[in-house]
């Protein structure tokens, strides 16, 4: 029987050079020390040596040709992290960072976050180091088509479900789900996030960050507090941080910034939505386009988005964007609460001086869930052959959310770590999948 900390050396040894693995594994670790002492089996029965070595991982050529008639090779990736709640399911991440440490990162996170939501699902996740920015759509077409050419033979709606990440949306999920129904000659719910006339669900596309505010809102509430009328930051301008911005004006705050990777902008009348989403989702253009056309709004190429002062910060563009240095700077300025729409985006020290300085912090694995959560409902409409109305998967995904906020905090208070979110999801994840695998033997 190994120890946590043999354990811990096992994992660097096996993995040594995936330092946001080895990040999102430390995190979880940490927490898990509480429940040991409780639960020596986990140890014992080599669980946690299991849980931290995926299943199965796919690396694969994706070859494709460019608009110019060059032949292009790009990485694919999907690892099939474990199954011991359900189907494999997480999105896919097409972005030049990624490399096997991101999505490995991606998919642990992805096992107690998709354990969260109570549905039938464990946690896999893939993607490419494709770059889709300046791409043609034709371009897309058929890097999307050469990545399901592979892709296909290992997946299927009772084995791996992906779905959208950072770079993969409608678009995407529609040429992938083409090429799959070609190959295989059938027509399966095997992607989530599809087109509504074919499979999709309502919902879907706002859920992520409307889940986000159901999260925030229920954590303010708890603490007496509420989103209206508070002054709100959020980083990125992608499917999350929009439809964030869109649910926390509808929840009576003040979305003040957004940003994407060229740099941020600041509107302290209150982002103008149509015209962001416009430039986003429609246009595809680089942020500095708001300021150009709203004169009382400015660009900033430089510095951090998260200097300017605010009630609440909500990331949602890429894991470790925000810093220490971020963090304190939003404590100088009182910041109330910081809850993630992206995976890990908190540094592990800013995480820590959020916590010490009693700020209200709730990791992306517990408040970014809406969005697999509603995957989970696309698969359950799919399987029924039937779909839901806007207003019947919104009910149930706030439902969801509630539910998440209370599992998690009624965890961390039940290990002596009140309001401490990380903890409580962590453990409330953990012990879910934990059992499964204890009741489905050593596989
Ligand atoms: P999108 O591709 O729609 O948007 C991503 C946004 O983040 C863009 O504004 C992008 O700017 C910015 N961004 C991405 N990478 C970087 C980077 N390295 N530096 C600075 N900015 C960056 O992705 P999503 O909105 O879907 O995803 C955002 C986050 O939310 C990710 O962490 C993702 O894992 C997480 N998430 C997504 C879910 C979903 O359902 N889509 C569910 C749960 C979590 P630019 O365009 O300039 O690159
Ligand atoms: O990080 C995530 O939870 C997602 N990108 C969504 C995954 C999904 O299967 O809907």
């Amino acid at each position: 029987m190994k120890t946590l900390e043999q354990l811990k050396q096992t994992i660097m040894k096996r993995n040594p050079n995936d330092e946001e693995f080895l990040q999102a594994v430390d995190e979880v670790l940490q927490s898990l020390s509480l429940v040991l002492n409780k639960h020596p089996e986990f140890l014992n029965e080599g669980i946690l040596e299991r849980i931290v070595e995926p299943e199965r991982q796919l690396m694969f050529r994706v070859p494709w040709v460019d608009d110019q008639g060059n032949v292009q090779v790009n990485r694919g990736y999907r690892v099939e992290f474990n199954s011991a709640l359900g189907p494999y399911k997480g999105g896919l991440r097409f972005h030049p960072s990624v490399n096997i440490s991101i999505i490995k990162f991606l998919g642990f996170e992805q096992i107690f976050k998709n354990a969260l939501t109570g549905l039938a699902m464990g946690g896999g996740k893939g993607g490419s180091d494709f770059d889709p920015k300046g791409k043609s759509d034709q371009e897309i077409m058929r890097f999307c088509q050469s990545f399901m050419t592979e892709l296909a033979r290992h997946i299927g709606p009772d084995t791996d479900v992906p779905a959208g990440d950072i770079g993969v949306g409608a678009r995407e999920i529609g040429y992938l789900f083409g090429q799959y129904k070609r190959i295989r000659n059938a027509f399966h719910g095997v992607l989530t996030g599809k087109g509504l006339t074919w499979g999709g669900s309502l919902v879907r596309t706002q859920a992520t960050g409307y889940g986000l505010c159901y999260f925030t809102e229920a954590m303010l509430q708890d603490h007496n507090q509420s989103m209206k009328g508070k002054k709100i930051i959020i980083s990125g301008s992608g499917n999350v941080a929009i439809y964030a911005a869109e649910k926390a004006q509808q929840l009576g705050a003040c979305v003040i910034a957004m940003s994407d990777s060229s740099g941020y902008i600041v509107d302290e009348q209150g982002i103008d939505l149509a015209l962001l989403k416009d430039i986003k989702e429609v246009r595809r253009e680089r942020i500095h386009v708001y300021a150009q056309e709203k004169t009382n709004a400015s660009f900033h190429n430089s510095g951090s988005i998260w200097q300017i002062a605010c009630d609440i910060a909500l990331p949602c563009a890429t894991q470790n964007e925000l810093t220490k240095e971020d963090a304190q700077a939003l404590v100088n300025h009182h910041v109330l609460a910081v809850a993630e729409g992206a995976n890990m985006p908190t540094t592990p020290e800013a995480i820590e001086i959020f916590q010490s300085n009693g700020v209200l912090y709730a990791p992306g694995k517990a408040s970014n869930a809406g969005g697999v959560a509603t995957s989970g409902l696309e698969m359950a409409q799919n399987a029924a052959r039937l779909s839901w109305s806007f207003e019947e998967v919104d009910q149930r995904l706030q439902q969801i959310m509630q539910d998440i906020y209370y599992q998690v905090s009624q965890t961390a208070r039940q290990y002596g770590k009140e309001d401490n979110l990380v903890v409580g999801a962590n453990i409330a994840g953990f012990l879910k999948v934990a059992k499964a695998m204890q009741e489905q033997g050593v596989v």
